[in-house]
């Protein structure tokens, strides 16, 4: 279920971009270290082990092209993965990891927030939120953020598999009231479960459809 409608067409569209063989680039620590600018370009961000390299895993239907871990704050760099010699995909470290250094963390929340604010050709972000608890208080910093700079960004709700039918639709209601006070946030929602192959193929196409943009 995902309550973002995609024709047949986008969506063959989007497994045509993820059937390209995704290639791992570079993991980038410091700025200056930033690849040339895409013409494509979107980021996963949001709290550590939300499933954003599994999500990443599952778009490319590589099983363990992003590491994915039980041990949260595994992603420590800005990992850049190539869809395409255009499209490329950015997996970010979690942030609200406390048991990591504080001056580890707080090294990683600059590099992330100094990315997303300053990055050209950075199309959209994509927040990921666990199902299970919906948008949380330390969610709304990251939020905010997004808000006061030009970044677009969008909800992307993980581990559906997670919950049954009513808790999905509750927590899809919920999401979309909260981002409707979030003047940068996308209106539609994102529904995904990386384990279960839920929403997969919408988020491919989302992301195909901004390529084309
Ligand atoms: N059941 C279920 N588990 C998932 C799903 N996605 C991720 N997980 C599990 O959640 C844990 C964290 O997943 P990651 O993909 O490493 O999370 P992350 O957001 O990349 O974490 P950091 O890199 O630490 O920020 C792993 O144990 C995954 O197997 C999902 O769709 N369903
Ligand atoms: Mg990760």
């Amino acid at each position: 279920m995902s309550i973002v409608d995609f024709s047949e067409e986008e969506l063959e569209r989007g497994r045509l971009l993820f059937a390209n063989e995704t290639r791992f680039m570079m993991g980038v620590v410091k700025l200056d270290q930033l690849p040339e600018v895409f013409d494509t370009e979107v980021a996963f961000a949001g709290r550590s082990n939300v499933g954003k390299s599994s999500l990443l895993n599952a778009l490319t239907g590589c099983k363990d092209i992003a590491r994915t871990s039980n041990t949260p704050g595994r992603t420590r760099e800005l990992n850049y993965f190539l869809i395409t010699d255009d499209v490329a995909i950015v997996d970010m470290p979690g942030y609200g990891y406390a048991k990591a250094s504080k001056s580890l963390v707080a090294g990683w929340q600059r590099l992330v927030k100094k990315y997303l604010v300053g990055r050209p050709g950075l199309r959209r972000v994509f927040v990921l939120i666990d199902a299970r608890h919906g948008i949380k208080k330390t969610d709304i910093p990251t939020l905010e953020m997004l808000d006061t700079t030009a970044v677009n960004y969008q909800i992307v709700l993980t581990k559906a598999d997670k919950i049954l039918a009513p808790e999905r639709e509750k927590v899809l209601k919920e999401t979309i009231e909260i981002i409707s006070k979030h003047p940068a946030a996308h209106p539609h929602v994102h529904l995904t479960s990386s384990a279960k192959n839920i929403g997969i193929a919408e988020l491919r196409a989302e992301i195909c459809n901004l390529s084309l943009s």
